[in-house]
């Protein structure tokens, strides 16, 4: 792709309205463009990313067994009214009415309507367990809409829900959800924490939050620093592999601010090991029981001839939140340098000719470094245009592909200027540099 050829507007300044650096730098290099208060268009840039997270978020979902449907946006009042949420939802739900003035709203959140799909087909235990996932935008009319992308009206989100005989079959499926979210975030280089959290509007009555720290997040969190060394390595998609896990990280204490409690905290950790702090909330799950199937009539024929509700646990990924997650905790400000994991990367590398006027050998070159490299599935961004050599760098330290080949002065024959951002350049064969990136794809 050639950057003069692409629509990636991209701002001399950073727009006032933007108060954290992952809403800075989306409106300077065009990711998003509001289209009205926390209602946002994706650009190509912010999209192309958005897209591949949602790629490994849908291939975690998959792996743990879970099956994509997709549910509409628009819902009917009439389910959210079996459950009792209509009037519990309050204005953050969109409501609406149609034609025939039925009461329709924008949905928030699916936990009615998957139940009601649901009920209409699964009678007995025997279809157990069952984990049911789609990725579809919902609407909540946030009251203050702010940062950008982070907390908006409009968003794009990952919503499961699994659907069990009894607790202990539903908490193993909470339990994969569990690992298959630690996963998930570690795909995307990012550490996210799993924290005991509220239920809110969802309900029930066990709750993490995985959240990452950062200073501009939303979420206060308290926690016991050696829970970021943990990881998930070796656990196994079987009961007691991901009950393990959950203890490993259950014995550290680590909360959200709801669940806060100081004396508590002082008790369990140490001075030393105390962590409060911000963070961002990118992912959440839920287990409620049978606080819908109830409600709404899901129950399944037992072996011995009776019937009981199903119970159910829900688990959402903030996909687009996650793509301004990704920038607060990768993004250089100071520098303005952006290095984009290679996994969700919009660009595998950049190439950077110095273009002289009457001389057209260095894009050339990089016209013939961009086959080879699109030959092995490496996609690039060439920065073609005549603009001085300082400004092409200052434009793909924004765009943030993770390497960088400079064709000038310093190119003799077959060396290239190599550099993967934010370390020193060297001087590297093509194929040498193929070798590099491909290792580092295959990583992720
Ligand atoms: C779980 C899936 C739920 O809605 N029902 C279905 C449950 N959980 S949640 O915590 O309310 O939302 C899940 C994730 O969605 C993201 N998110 C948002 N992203 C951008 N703007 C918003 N206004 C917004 N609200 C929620 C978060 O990442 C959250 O963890």
């Amino acid at each position: 792709m050639y950057i003069s050829k692409s629509f990636i507007p991209i701002l001399k300044n950073i727009p006032s309205e933007a108060k954290i650096k992952s809403h800075q730098l989306m409106l300077r290099v065009g990711m998003i463009k509001q289209s009205s208060a926390g209602i946002y268009s994706w650009l190509p840039l912010g999209f192309k990313i958005m897209k591949k997270i949602e790629k490994i978020v849908r291939e975690e979902q998959n792996k743990i067994g879970a099956q994509e449907i997709l549910m509409p946006t628009i819902q009917s009042s009439d389910i959210w009214k079996e459950s009792g949420r209509y009037e519990d939802y309050g204005e953050e739900m969109l409501r609406i009415k149609d034609r025939q003035n039925r009461e329709m709203l924008y949905g928030p959140t699916n936990e009615e309507l998957v139940t009601d799909i649901f009920r209409s087909s699964i009678k007995s235990y025997k279809s157990l367990p069952q984990l049911l996932y789609h990725i579809q935008w919902k609407f909540r009319d946030e009251i203050r809409p702010r940062f950008g992308i982070m907390r908006c009206r409009e968003f794009y989100m990952k919503d499961a829900y699994s659907f069990d005989i009894n607790d202990e079959e539903a908490l193993f499926s909470y339990n994969k959800f569990f690992l298959s979210y630690l996963k998930t975030f570690k795909r995307l280089n990012l550490t996210a924490i799993p924290m005991a959290a509220d239920t809110g509007p969802i309900g029930g009555n066990l709750s993490h939050e995985f959240v990452i720290l950062a200073e501009t997040g939303e979420s206060k969190i308290y926690a016991d620093k050696r829970i970021f060394d943990l990881n998930s390595d070796g656990t196994e998609l079987e009961k007691n592999s991901l009950d393990n896990l959950r203890k490993k990280y259950e014995q550290f204490y680590s909360v959200t601010d709801e669940k806060f409690d100081k004396q508590e905290f002082e008790k369990k950790v140490s001075e030393k090991n105390q962590i409060k702090t911000k963070g961002i909330e990118v992912g959440h799950i839920f287990y409620f029981g049978d606080k819908y199937s109830k409600s709404m009539e899901a129950s399944v024929d037992l072996p011995g001839g009776k019937k009981d509700y199903v119970k159910m646990g829900s688990y959402g990924i903030g996909v687009s939140r996650l793509v301004g997650a990704i920038i607060e905790a990768k993004y250089d400000e100071k520098n303005e340098i952006m290095k984009w994991p290679i996994s969700v990367a919009p660009y595998d590398i950049s190439i950077i000719p110095m273009i002289n006027k009457n001389d057209s050998s260095a894009l050339n070159k990089a016209n013939n470094i961009n086959l080879e490299l699109e030959k092995n599935n490496i996609e690039t961004i060439i920065e073609d245009t005549d603009e001085n050599f300082s400004s092409k760098i200052k434009k793909m330290n924004l765009i943030g592909a993770p390497y960088q080949i400079i064709i000038g002065k310093q190119t003799d024959g077959d060396l290239l200027e190599f550099k993967e951002v934010g370390k020193d350049s060297q001087k590297l064969k093509l194929k040498e540099i193929v070798n590099i990136i491909k290792k580092e794809k295959v990583k992720n």
